[in-house]
C-alpha cells in the first residue's frame, strides 16, 4: 500500500469520529445503515447495467436485473405506486427526467423560488431548470404559509404547463387534494418533490401525493434515510415510458448499480414498524425543538413544525457567524433562507434545523430539548463551550454501535 492510501484511510477515520462525535440538524442529512452502507459498496461498483431490467445494452446483468426489479417493486410498495424508476443519481436528475417528460423547452412551470423554501431544481435560474424553462413563481402568504386559494389566482393568471409542490425549509403541510382538483380545472401537470418529507409519506404521517400528482420525485437520503440517490414515482400510465426515456437515455447513461442495491436494502427498512415508530418519533422531537426555541423567545416561520424541520429567525448575529460557532461547538446545521429574506444567500436570516439524524441516534425530548437549549446559550453568549457537553452525548447516542 502506498502513503498515499494511509493518508486517505487517515481522513476516513477522522470524518466517521467527526460524524459520531458531532451532532448533526441538517435537516437533509440522516445516517444510512450500516447494510445498506455495506451492499452500496459491493462488487455491483464493477457492473456497468446502461438500460433497464431484462433489456439492457451489455451483457452480465442478470443477476443485477434481479436486484433493480426487487428494488423497485419495494419502492412500489413503500410509495403505493404503480410505477417506480429507482436509476436517478440524485434528486435534481430525478426532476429533470421528469420535466423532460411532462412538458417542452421554454414551457412554463410555477413553483415555490428558492428563497421561500424552493429546491435549486425547480427554477433557480443558474440551475438548468431556469434555463431551459420559463419559471414562475408563487409565495408564502404573510404567515408564510401556502395560501392555496392565491396560488389558485396565480395559476389562473399565469397558466402554466407544471406546477411544482414541495419544499426544501417549508415546515407545514401541502393539501394536495386541492391542488390535484385544480390543476384538473385549469389542465395543468403537477410534480410532486418530497425530498424532504418522503420518510414522513410512506409512514403515513403525511398524506402521499402519488393519487394527486402526474409524477412524484423524491431523494432517498433524508428523512427515508437510505443511501444517497434519487426515485421516480408515477401513477400516470400514460407517460410512464417517457418518464423511462426521458431518465434513461434522456439524462443519464449507466446507472450507479452498486447504489441500486444500497437503495433496495433501504426500501426494505423503511417498510417496517421500527421506521414507522421511527418517523413518529421525528416529528416528535421536531415539535418539542421548536417549542424550546420559541419559549427561549425566538422566531420561526410558523409556530409549529409539522415535519421533521423548521426555521429559526436569527436577528442580532450573523447566520453564518452561528453556523460557524456551532460547528465549532460539535453542531451541525445550515444558514438557510427566511422566507422574503432580504439578504444574501451568504448571509441569510435564518438557519434550518432538521430532526432525522438525531432521532437515528435514539434521541428524544430530553436530549432535543437539551441541545435547543445549547445553540440558544451559544447565540446568546451565556455560554461559550459547550464542546465537550456535545462529545459526551453524542457518546452516549452512537451512530453505528
Ligand atoms: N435543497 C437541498 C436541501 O434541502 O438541503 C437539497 O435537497
Amino acid at each position: 500500500m502506498n502513503k498515499n492510501f494511509y493518508n486517505f484511510l487517515d481522513l476516513l477515520k477522522i470524518e466517521s469520529i467527526k460524524q459520531e462525535k458531532k451532532i448533526n440538524l441538517i435537516a437533509s442529512e440522516n445516517y444510512a445503515s450500516l447494510s445498506s452502507i455495506i451492499y452500496s459498496s459491493s462488487c455491483f461498483i464493477n457492473k456497468y447495467t446502461e438500460g433497464y431490467p431484462f433489456n439492457r445494452y451489455y451483457s452480465g446483468c442478470k443477476i443485477f436485473d434481479i436486484f433493480e426489479n426487487k428494488a423497485i417493486i419495494e419502492s412500489q410498495v413503500l410509495f403505493s405506486s404503480f410505477f417506480s424508476n429507482v436509476q436517478p443519481h440524485s434528486g435534481t436528475q430525478a426532476n429533470a427526467a421528469a420535466y423532460q417528460s411532462l412538458i417542452n423547452k421554454d414551457d412554463k412551470i410555477l413553483s415555490l423560488d428558492l428563497k421561500s423554501g424552493g429546491h435549486l431544481s425547480h427554477g433557480f435560474k443558474k440551475n438548468f431548470s431556469g434555463n431551459f424553462y420559463n419559471v414562475v413563481n408563487y409565495c408564502l402568504d404573510k404567515n408564510n404559509l401556502l395560501n392555496n386559494n392565491n396560488i389558485e389566482k396565480v395559476i389562473k393568471y399565469e397558466k402554466p404547463s407544471l406546477l411544482i409542490l414541495g419544499y426544501s425549509s417549508y415546515q407545514n403541510i401541502v393539501e394536495w387534494d386541492f391542488f390535484k382538483k385544480i390543476s384538473k380545472k385549469n389542465n395543468i401537470k403537477i410534480l410532486s418533490d418530497i425530498s424532504h418529507i418522503s420518510g414522513l409519506i410512506c409512514s403515513g404521517l403525511i398524506q402521499n401525493p402519488i393519487n394527486f400528482s402526474d409524477v412524484v420525485t423524491t431523494t432517498t437520503h433524508k428523512t427515508l434515510r437510505g443511501i444517497k440517490g434519487g426515485i421516480i414515482l408515477s401513477n400516470n400510465k400514460k407517460i410512464w415510458n417517457k418518464i423511462n426515456s426521458g431518465l434513461f437515455p434522456g439524462q443519464q447513461g449507466g446507472c450507479i448499480s452498486n447504489h441500486i442495491i444500497g437503495k433496495y436494502i433501504s426500501f426494505k427498512e423503511a417498510n417496517s414498524y421500527e421506521f414507522i415508530n421511527y418517523t413518529k418519533q421525528i416529528l416528535i422531537n421536531s415539535k418539542i425543538m421548536l417549542k424550546t426555541f420559541l419559549y427561549r423567545g425566538y422566531n420561526s416561520s410558523s409556530d409549529e413544525t409539522l415535519n421533521h424541520m423548521f426555521l429559526i429567525k436569527i436577528n442580532n448575529e450573523c447566520s453564518s457567524y452561528i453556523e460557524k460557532i456551532l460547528e465549532k461547538n460539535g453542531i451541525l446545521l445550515n444558514k438557510n433562507f427566511f422566507p422574503k429574506d432580504s439578504k444574501s444567500s451568504k448571509k441569510p436570516s435564518a438557519i434550518r434545523i432538521g430532526l432525522s439524524s438525531c432521532t437515528t441516534r435514539k434521541m428524544k425530548n430530553l436530549e432535543v430539548e437539551l441541545i435547543a437549549n445549547y445553540i440558544c446559550d451559544l447565540i446568546e453568549k451565556k455560554n461559550n463551550f459547550i464542546k465537550l457537553d456535545i462529545i459526551i452525548l453524542c457518546k452516549k447516542f452512537p451512530i453505528y454501535k
